[in-house]
């Protein structure tokens, strides 16, 4: 399926080599993601960044570049593989790290991490467990990045408070007519209004650090080596900001801890798996516990409840209005989304003593 604007824009890249096949990676639900294989043997990643997503591609891609270039130099420094353990974007022929065509798209392009694959729900606890430790090193690693100088790329992004602002113009405005067929979802979302701002509020009376985090730690934004099985590199580096511990943390057990994929509409079986919230708990804080504080430890489980509950509501706003942000395949898609989540925050309410308590014993065995 080689377009003729794949085409054009991967010659923007200046790279050598012709294009002999193209394929499209479709897991993520934001950019449009191509491989490309070269008749030179080289592989690359070109990307058409969603523009009705990211409205400032060149704050979106110094921050992109900024953080990698940063994190290739963390890698040497520790003797590690930065081909292997971070992405190395390419720049265009007029060295922007970034190629607008000409009906406006704007393309980017990185070297293809070869020998690699990503999983959309764990298949062990090991897996989730490295998962963990590469999620928890990477905010180690940007410890010292200059959080100031990052762009915030889409503004809000787990303002959850703001989030929940959206969600109710979208069902006061209903504009698809569907608010009818999903009260309980709704009802869901305002009986939980007050865990809303929990963790802004911890932020507004400066009790919570802001950190430089990935913001969209769902399982398949790390890749894993196809010969070891050990998670080696984040990737998705679009919504790097200043966030919270316990955004990053939430996310990654929102999305690898389900019993079920994100999008199963079959509600009995989704729930939290609690061996896979304790792998990725024991990865995660073997990396992170000595720098994390007690608040942001003691509010961890919470945050994966707060960041199912955030997507799932979400996806409820996009549902009512009308499927304009996440990619779907049937019109049902974003509520089945929703509901699932929804299922699983509740489920996390059941066992969230059992969450803290598991926090706590890696926090007993990491915090020197
Ligand atoms: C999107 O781009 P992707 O598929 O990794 C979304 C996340 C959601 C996730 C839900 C920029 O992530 O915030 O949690 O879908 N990314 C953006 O699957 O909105
Ligand atoms: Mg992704």
């Amino acid at each position: 399926m080689l377009t003729n604007e794949i085409k054009v824009a991967f010659e923007a890249f200046g790279k050598d080599g012709n294009i002999i096949s193209v394929n499209q990676i479709t897991a993520g639900l934001i950019n449009a993601t191509y491989l490309i294989e070269t008749d030179i043997k080289e592989k690359y990643i070109l990307q058409k960044i969603n523009s009705f997503v990211f409205k400032n591609p060149d704050g979106l891609m110094k921050n992109i570049v900024g953080v990698t270039k940063h994190l290739s130099e963390k890698i040497k420094e520790y003797g590690g593989d930065y081909k292997r353990e971070t992405l190395n974007f390419q720049p265009c022929n007029d060295g922007n790290y970034y190629f607008t065509d000409e009906n406006g798209g704007v393309w980017r392009m990185y070297i293809y991490v070869d020998e690699a694959r990503t999983y959309n729900k764990p298949e062990s606890s090991d897996t989730f467990r490295s998962a963990g430790c590469t999620f928890g090193r990477f905010m180690k690693l940007l410890a010292d990045y200059p959080a100031d100088t990052l762009f915030e790329t889409i503004a809000n992004f787990h303002n959850t408070p703001a989030r929940y602002e959206n969600f109710l113009k979208a069902a006061e405005a209903d504009i698809k007519g569907r608010k009818a067929v999903c009260q309980d979802a709704i009802d869901f979302v305002n009986a939980r209004k007050d865990d809303t701002h929990r963790l802004t509020d911890l932020i507004k009376e400066g009790k919570l650090p802001l950190r430089v985090t990935h913001n969209d730690t769902k399982l398949n934004n790390v890749l894993f080596d196809l010969a070891t099985d050990k998670s080696i590199c984040v990737i998705d580096l679009d919504t790097i900001m200043p966030g919270l511990s316990m955004y990053d943390f939430g996310d990654s057990i929102r999305s690898g801890a389900n019993k079920a994929k994100e999008d199963e509409d079959d509600l009995s079986k989704i729930g939290i798996d609690l061996e896979l919230f304790e792998a990725y708990a024991d990865g995660y804080l073997s990396e992170t516990a000595d720098s994390l504080t007690d608040t942001e430890l003691e509010n961890l489980a919470f945050g994966a409840k707060l960041m199912t509950f955030e997507c799932g509501m979400r996806f409820l706003t996009d549902y009512l209005e009308g499927d304009v942000y996440f990619r779907t395949t049937h019109p049902e898609h974003n509520i089945v989304r929703a509901r699932n989540q929804f299922k699983l925050v509740a489920d996390m309410e059941e066992h969230m003593d059992e969450m803290n308590a598991i926090v706590m014993k890696y926090k007993e065995k990491y915090k020197k």
